[in-house]
């Protein structure tokens, strides 16, 4: 409770509920409770201006789908740019580029953020052009809004967040961190069903258990990502 605020994150959305889950349980929830980010869902139906609080319009020069309309998306965001200064304003779509762990850390560090998730056929480019410092997608695959991607990234930047993670030490150990993919874990028994833990975890050498999960780790990143290892040459 008493900690300092090191990340307030503001997600702008048309789908709220999406993101309570996220940002009320489990290790978000709790990083939040313990005052170490701050996160605000708000809903673009309460920045509408008509009583039908619709936010939404057909597309000029026609085709399917609704566009968000500029008028509640500046108003959100301009409201809150008026209170405090946003180091970022993050737009989701996937035709922004592709989220990458470097990105994470880098987001992971900064002060004040605005997410804001489109939905239907996406936002009038105008906002893009005007309010837009960045446009990060998820993955090569399309959702059916900005909202899930908009949770993932909190969750994925949170986590980085110092003090957020108990142990110090476990996200620096993870998948991406230092370029390859995580080394294979084992808790007890250190036999199941005959599926026997590897003798090296058990003998109590430190220094080949780490070399050991170094060189796991390094074959299944040569496996399954060669593409991580062109990158940092294998080591
Ligand atoms: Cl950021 N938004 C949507 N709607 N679909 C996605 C995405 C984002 N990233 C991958 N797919």
């Amino acid at each position: 409770m008493s900690e300092t605020v090191r990340l307030r994150i503001d997600i702008v959305c048309a789908v709220p509920k999406t993101l309570d889950s996220v940002v009320t349980t489990s290790i978000v929830g709790r990083a939040r409770e313990k005052g170490l980010v701050d996160i605000h869902v708000h809903n673009l139906h309460d920045y509408a201006t008509d009583r039908f609080r619709h936010i939404d319009d057909t597309p000029y020069g026609g085709g399917a789908g609704m566009i968000l309309e500029c008028e509640p998306i500046f108003s959100c965001i301009e409201g809150l740019q008026a209170q405090r200064t946003y180091d970022d304003v993050i737009y989701l779509t996937p035709d922004g580029e592709r989220l990458a762990n470097a990105r994470c850390v880098e987001l992971s560090m900064r002060r004040n953020i605005i997410l804001l998730a489109g939905h239907y056929k996406g936002v009038d480019q105008r906002v893009r052009d005007v309010l837009v410092t960045r446009e990060l997608s998820i993955g090569d695959y399309v959702l059916t809004g900005g909202e899930l991607a908009a949770a993932v990234l909190t969750d994925a930047i949170v986590r980085l967040v110092p003090g957020v993670l108990g142990d110090a030490e476990s996200a620096l150990d993870d998948s991406f961190m230092n370029g390859l993919l995580d080394a294979p874990h084992y808790t007890k028994p250190a036999d199941f069903r005959g599926h026997r833990v590897p003798d090296i975890l058990l003998s109590g050498n430190h220094a080949r258990i780490r070399q050991w999960r170094h060189d796991q780790a390094l074959t299944k990143t040569r496996e399954r990502r060669p593409d991580l290892l062109s990158e940092n040459d294998g080591q």
